[in-house]
């Protein structure tokens, strides 16, 4: 029996070991058979033979264990060796990744307002006419509603072409004052140099009682905003037309590329449009059963503000996942 003592410890093989444990503690293995062999023995002897066989079995099962153990971990080490992969070890040339540019013109955009202390409202992509057109003055001859514009479902149901569906919903669940804007993204069927079926907005939308919200406050936080975006520009406001808002207005900044000298970007023109804006129109707020209230609100699209913060000629290039792309972000 002593000699498996050393046929253990000569053992260099788990498949080996394994050989080896049956052979000892197997139901017909030496261990079992010698069990048997003492019933077979007068008292005297028995005891003697019993006391030995057991220390011989403890220490048997100490050295499997043991050599176990020792040959387990030798065969990780062949292992990382062989592929030479630890992942517990700092790896310093580790790349990081970013944010999508224009995950991180959204961020800008709304800590900004958060800063100017308007909440963020999100609502469903899929909604129906009412939210998405009609509550917002766009009645049912409206050309944005066109079948070229929207992306309609069987069921009379769209995918929103605006972000101005979540205010609707937010002023029919509460009373002014309001103050929220509405990251997130629109749908719309268009697909060129600077627009993508999908895209992404921010809408702002400010309400009070009476008539405490003016155009006044809506230009100064628009202008506010857009030298915090883009640094020392000037800001134009150009009368405009929307169905949710009247007066309307479409907002420029001075071209950041050639500072308002004309260049190809700016079509020679020394402005760059950025924003959509106005008082909120009466109808929009007979829509969700307001009285006696004044708001102004506005849009802009996000991908445009990462253009042009980023130089990027061609929109679809921001979805393709190019990572001579992306890998410029970081
Ligand atoms: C409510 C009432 C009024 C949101 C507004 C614009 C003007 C606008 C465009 C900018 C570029 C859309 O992404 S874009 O194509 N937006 O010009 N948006 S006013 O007016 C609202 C919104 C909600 C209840």
């Amino acid at each position: 029996m002593n000699d498996y003592k050393d046929k253990i410890k000569s053992t260099i093989d788990l498949d080996e070991l394994e050989k080896l444990r049956i052979e000892i503690f197997g139901k017909k293995g030496v261990l079992a058979s010698s069990f048997i062999k003492l019933k077979t023995l007068a008292n005297e002897e028995k005891k003697e033979f019993a006391s030995k066989l057991n220390i011989l079995k403890k220490e048997l099962s100490d050295l499997l264990q043991e050599k176990k153990e020792f040959l387990e971990r030798k065969r990780v080490q062949k292992v990382m060796q062989k592929d030479g992969v630890d992942v517990t070890l700092f790896d310093a040339a580790c790349e990081s990744g970013a944010l999508h540019p224009v995950q991180a013109t959204m961020d800008k955009i709304i800590n900004y307002f958060l800063n100017m202390n308007f909440e963020i409202q999100e609502g469903p992509l899929v909604e129906d006419d009412f939210h998405n057109f009609e509550a917002l003055n766009l009645p049912k001859y409206h050309p944005a509603r066109d079948m070229q514009d929207t992306f309609y479902f069987k069921d009379s149901k769209l995918l929103r072409t605006h972000t101005s569906p979540v205010q609707i919903r937010t002023m029919l669940k509460k009373k002014p004052p309001i103050r929220v804007i509405s990251p997130g993204a629109v749908f719309r069927r268009d697909l060129d140099l600077t627009h993508t079926p999908q895209f992404h907005q921010v809408e702002g939308l400010v309400v009070e009682e009476g008539d405490k919200v003016s155009f006044a406050n809506l230009k100064f936080i628009l202008e506010d905003f857009l030298t915090h975006i883009f640094g020392d520009v000037k800001v134009r406001f150009r009368p405009s037309f929307f169905p949710f808002t009247e007066p309307s207005a479409e907002v420029d900044i001075s071209c950041i590329f050639c500072k308002g000298e004309g260049c190809r970007v700016c079509s020679h023109t020394g402005w760059i449009e950025i924003l959509g804006c106005g008082m909120v129109d009466p109808n929009v707020f007979s829509a969700v059963g307001y009285e006696n209230v004044s708001g102004y609100a506005f849009g802009l699209g996000i991908e445009r503000v990462a253009m042009l913060l980023h130089q990027i000629p061609d929109l679809r290039s921001l979805y393709e996942g190019d990572l001579r792309l992306l890998e410029q972000f970081k």
